[in-house]
């Protein structure tokens, strides 16, 4: 915006004298954000969206041109087009699957506008097509998540039961799904667990739900739910209880989850999940840092790994390993929860 903003100003001060110019000072100074959103499908994504409203915001110096693309690649496709065309200074996307960018990324490169990737990754055929990238590690969540299941297991005397789980799986094709299913596949594999069931829940309460009526309908023996994430969740519990069975430490079901929002984490402490693994939103920050670099010609990080911990309802599991790295599991409290940015 800035380029289109100076030559459409100089034209203006030429005519109308000095005082155009001062306007033109405040523009020069505006960094223009393009930031093609994935959608509004769960609390997690509300979150992060806040997050970036509230970083990129006029006060601090930005115009945020903000896109919902209510999880469909072509509105991202068509929103990306529009930034080029309004000559934003930066796009952020959080890409809503993996696959599929290249051409558009070219477009953006050709036009000289760098980009910024959040949350979940590009699967591009060359990695200049974008600056930077800054998510999670969705597969060591996933891992987590499994190990925590193992030893909270033994830790029960259950380590010898039969363990038929299902796994109510993110949007397909999104690193959130590959990395969480990953870790999900590979723990079950280790250590002999049943994969009863797995579909998408598409990361919505309502598809949440969904899934689980049917996979309630089709096997009597499920004791793991593996939601993908909170609103998923929030969706498998009305299921489950509707269906006459109980979540919870002593329940019949037990019902894991990831993003760690304030609902999710209020269900955790209650025992209806029984372990929320830490997925964080609040990318805004994260963004904005990497732009002021980019403005002062510093060099970024190409992938930035953010930082995650684990929740659970009781301290039966104190920490988990994973790789030969130790990551301690919280016991939620009220009073943690109070505290929690989101
Ligand atoms: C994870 C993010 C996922 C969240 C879901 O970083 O991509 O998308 O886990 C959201 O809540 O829908
Ligand atoms: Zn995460």
């Amino acid at each position: 915006m800035k380029k289109k903003m100076v030559t459409a100003l100089l034209a203006v001060s030429m005519l109308a004298g000095l005082s155009a110019v001062n306007v033109m000072a405040a523009d020069d100074d505006t960094i223009t954000v393009g930031f093609s959103q994935v959608g509004a499908e769960s609390d997690w994504r509300t979150a992060n969206t806040e997050s970036m409203k509230s970083t990129f915001s006029e006060d601090n110096g930005y115009e945020l041109i903000f896109d919902d693309a209510q999880q469909k690649q072509e509105n991202q496709l068509t929103a990306i087009r529009n930034f080029i065309q309004q000559e934003v200074d930066y796009i952020v996307l959080a890409p809503v699957t993996e696959t599929g960018w290249d051409t558009v990324l070219q477009e953006a490169k050709d036009a000289g506008i760098p980009v910024i990737i959040v949350d979940r990754m590009v699967d591009v055929s060359d990695d200049s097509l974008y600056t930077a990238w800054v998510g999670s590690n969705f597969k060591l969540e996933g891992q987590k998540a499994m190990a925590w299941l193992d030893a909270y297991l033994e830790a029960k005397g259950r380590g010898d039961e039969e363990i038929n789980l299902v796994d109510i799986q993110g949007t397909i094709g999104a690193s959130a799904q590959i990395g969480r299913t990953e870790g999900l596949e590979e723990a079950a594999k280790e250590y002999g667990w049943n994969i009863v069931a797995q579909q998408t829940g598409e990361f919505t309460q309502a598809k949440g739900q969904e899934v689980m009526e049917s996979m309630l309908k089709q096997h009597d023996n499920i004791n793991v739910v593996y939601c993908e994430n909170d609103n998923e969740a929030f969706g498998a519990i009305d299921a489950i209880e509707a269906a006459g069975k109980t979540v919870g430490p002593d329940g019949d079901i037990l019902v894991m989850s990831f993003d760690t929002t304030n609902a999710g984490l209020t269900d955790t402490l209650s025992g209806k999940i029984i372990c929320d693994t830490e997925c964080n939103p609040l990318h805004g920050p994260r963004v904005e840092e990497i732009i002021k670099k980019l403005e002062d010609g510093k060099d970024v990080e190409k992938k930035a790994y953010v930082e995650e911990e684990m929740f659970a309802y009781d301290d039966t599991v104190k920490s988990v390993k994973v790789d030969d790295k130790d990551y301690d599991v919280t016991k939620i409290t009220q009073e943690i929860l109070d505290k929690r940015a989101y």
